[in-house]
């Protein structure tokens, strides 16, 4: 097979090197055969074969014609010229008509020009071949793309739940080696004023993205606000946070065992990187901080200053008053009010891949459903 546009290519360079003029070129039976306009009108065809195609296979003519003396009676049949074949496999390969002689040269070792007896095989591909190849490596890009895409979203998902798994238990290893949470004296006086529980939020750091009205600053509670840096502090056991500032476990004040209890990538920086950053504060694979609830009111039950709100806790399905709780929340009714706990002393959670909650929307729809928690999943 040869490619049009090669064959084109090849047909004007032998007309322009012979001064003939060409009337048209044309394929058949395999063989190209190219239709010269000379003196008298005489069309002499030019039997060329050759397989493989190339963008520039040259041609040069080696040997001018004698025109008048032999004339083109040679050329008048095509059943009088002689069917002269380059060899396969020549660099350089002579086509013969007498009393022409046209050489045609092939570029590379790709473009090899055989007889049509001889068989065919081809190394190289016409443009419309790699269109078609092209157009399938896109649409086989197209359908991996969205599915390699799900699995990168769940491949984080599960490093969420890992990481929140890991912080739950460093908690409850803590919390059996010194009977007590991992929390600073203001944590514990604040939820002592309160009388209830303890969340670690945003407290100096970036709000979360929040639809349904609010700020999407997440409360700790009473006059006492922080982030969870306080309790990787203690974790981690670090005297100092990266960025030099020192800790509430200055001394190891919070933890004399000196105990790690928890194995925590640390990252140099300080915001939007998963990991512990410069600033101690425990960011989820999508860069933002986990949001940590104690029970520092010994009652066994965590109180999250998020998903204690009715609105989001309550399960939309139920038909009770007040609704069951969303993933196993338990309303307690407070002041003529339902607030919504866990029955646990930690509760640990993650905005998730779309780093968005909505203050309007039960826990399991819109932008609370991608939610990563650590109860009822
Ligand atoms: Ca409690
Ligand atoms: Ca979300």
């Amino acid at each position: 097979m040869t490619c049009g546009w090669t064959s084109w290519w090849v047909a004007k360079q032998i007309e322009s090197r012979i001064g003939a003029k060409r009337q048209s070129s044309f394929f058949k039976k395999g063989l190209m055969q190219i239709k010269l306009v000379e003196g008298r009108g005489d069309r002499v065809p030019l039997p060329i074969a050759w397989e493989d195609c190339s963008w520039q296979a040259r041609v040069r003519v080696v040997a001018r014609p004698v025109r008048r003396d032999s004339g083109f009676s040679h050329f008048r049949s095509p059943s009088r010229v002689p069917r002269t074949f380059p060899r396969a496999g020549s660099r350089r390969n002579i086509l013969s008509v007498p009393p022409w002689k046209i050489r045609v040269t092939l570029p590379s070792s790709l473009m090899k020009l055989k007889s049509l007896n001889h068989r065919r095989f081809r190394l190289g591909f016409t443009l419309i071949e790699l269109l078609v190849v092209i157009s399938i490596i896109a649409i086989l890009a197209a359908l991996l793309l969205p599915a390699l895409s799900r699995a990168k979203r769940q491949a984080k998902i599960q490093q969420s739940k890992l990481e929140i798994g890991s912080i739950v238990n460093a908690i409850r290893k803590y919390e059996a080696d010194y009977n007590r949470m991992p929390c600073s004296s203001g944590a514990m006086q604040a939820a002592a004023t309160a009388g209830t529980d303890f969340t670690f939020g945003t407290d100096r750091l970036p709000d979360l993205p929040v639809a349904g009205g609010g700020s999407g600053h997440i409360l700790s509670g009473g006059t006492y606000q922080t982030n969870n840096a306080e309790l990787m502090a203690i974790l981690l056991d670090l005297d100092a946070y990266p960025n030099g500032q020192l800790t509430i476990n200055t001394n190891h004040v919070k933890n004399p065992q000196k105990s790690k209890y928890l194995n925590a990538s640390m990252v140099n920086a300080t915001t939007n990187a998963p990991g512990v950053g410069n600033d101690g504060v425990y960011r989820d694979p999508w860069g933002n901080p986990y949001i940590i609830t104690l029970d520092l009111n010994n009652d066994e039950r965590a109180r999250d200053s998020f998903y204690s709100n009715p609105t989001i806790a309550g399960d939309p399905s139920s038909a009770s008053n007040p609704k069951s709780g969303f993933n196993g929340l338990i309303p307690k009714q407070i002041s003529g009010t339902y607030v919504y706990e866990l029955n646990g002393p930690v509760m640990i959670w993650s905005a998730g891949p779309d780093r968005t909650v909505n203050t309007a929307l039960p826990g399991n729809k819109g932008e609370n459903k991608d939610n990563v928690l650590s109860w009822g999943q």
